[in-house]
């Protein structure tokens, strides 16, 4: 029958990952046993199976991660898959590890990272958040894209300050200045092949939008990859005023929405690498001496944990040198010592190199 022709068609499917040259974490860790125990459950609420968690990494061998969650309970149902990526990606969070009560500090701690502009083109931090009650990109048909875009909508219109602006769907939003507001990063790209294959772009446009403030260095993606992204971007290496313009705007929609967040994961994202506190701070930086040197620049991303991006974001290429720098782990730590590990690691990125020089 139906489910005997799916899980066939999912076993062929995964001797083809194991037998693959693939780096994505859910080659390493989805090993036949944890496949077997794993492969005819089901998540009790929205009934989501392994392959709705496994078919973007099956699909796309050269997936980093290639994992995602259906909806916020299978990272329990699935957590013999779950618990090594995360534990992986996050560092070292393991299975009994528990994310720490959210504590943000204040932005005012961490002095600019270039205040002469010789390196930092700008800078950017943004986290995910999932709306209690409902379930991620697989399970959501497209009248749920809607209803979840009305309720961020609605909350929206209570920003204010310097969060007020205007929320611009995607559906009928002119071509010209779509192509505007992604050139400037400030709009999600569309169609990200590894969402595609996660069932992440069903029914698109319908649901998906951007808010963007008046001053436009603060935005909220609706229905992108997760529900929810807020985002706080500017020119300059201000990253403290960039981090505290995103941390009470998080505040301020956290007064008419009520987030998922787990008592051990912390905040619930579609994807693991973004649980925790969901936070990445990125800068866009120029280091010619260090891109001359890959190994050594590699080794310094390690040693300060930080995630190398290209230009226009994850699997792109840098332009004229522009590349995108940021913390990788995002759980088992504090949302004030994400962001001073970060700001540690591009200070030892630049001082390293001015060394270089
Ligand atoms: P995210 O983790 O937010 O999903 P992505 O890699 O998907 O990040 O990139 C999303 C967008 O954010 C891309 O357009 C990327 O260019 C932009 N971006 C990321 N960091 C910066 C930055 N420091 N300055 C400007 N744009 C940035
Ligand atoms: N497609 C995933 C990306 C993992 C992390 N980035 C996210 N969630 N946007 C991969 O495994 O490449
Ligand atoms: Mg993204």
């Amino acid at each position: 029958n139906k489910d005997k022709e799916m899980l066939k068609e999912m076993e062929e499917r995964y001797k083809k990952l194991a037998a693959s040259n693939s780096k994505s974490l859910l080659k390493k860790h989805l090993t036949k046993k944890i496949f077997d125990n794993l492969k005819t459950k089901t998540t009790p609420k929205f009934n989501s199976s392994l392959i709705h968690c496994i078919s973007s990494g099956l699909c796309h061998h050269d997936s980093g991660v290639g994992l995602y969650a259906p909806d916020p309970e299978a990272y329990k149902v699935f957590a013999e898959l779950f618990d090594p990526v995360i534990q992986d990606y996050h560092k070292g969070f393991k299975k009994e590890d528990k994310q720490p009560a959210s504590c943000f500090g204040k932005g005012r701690d961490f002095e600019n990272l270039d205040p002469d502009g010789q390196f930092i083109v700008s800078t950017r931090v943004r986290c995910g958040r999932a709306i209690k009650g409902f379930p991620f990109n697989p399970c959501l048909r497209e009248n749920t894209y809607k209803e979840l875009e009305s309720k961020i909508c609605k909350a929206l219109i209570k920003l204010t300050g310097e969060h007020k602006g205007i929320y611009m769907p995607l559906t009928g939003m002119d071509q010209d200045l779509q192509k505007k507001l992604i050139d400037d990063h400030l709009l999600f790209k569309p169609g990200d092949r590894f969402l595609d294959s996660a069932g992440a772009t069903r029914f698109w446009p319908a649901g998906r939008g951007i808010f963007l403030n008046d001053a436009k260095n603060f935005m909220i993606w609706c229905n992108e990859e997760d529900h929810i992204r807020i985002i706080s971007m500017e020119k300059g290496g201000d990253l403290g005023r960039v981090y505290d313009r995103m941390a009470w705007g998080e505040e301020a929609l956290g007064k008419h929405i009520e987030f998922n967040r787990d008592e051990r994961l912390g905040f619930l994202t579609f994807c693991p690498t973004n649980l925790g506190t969901s936070i990445r701070a990125s800068v866009h930086i120029k280091l010619p001496s260090l891109m001359d040197q890959p190994e050594e620049l590699k080794k310094l991303a390690e040693k300060y944990r930080l995630q190398i991006r290209g230009t226009t974001g994850e699997h792109t290429e840098a332009v004229g040198g522009v590349h995108d720098i940021s913390n990788q782990r995002r759980l088992g730590l504090t949302e004030y010592e994400v962001i001073k590990e970060m700001h540690e690691g591009i200070k030892g990125l630049i001082e390293a190199e001015c060394k270089a020089k």
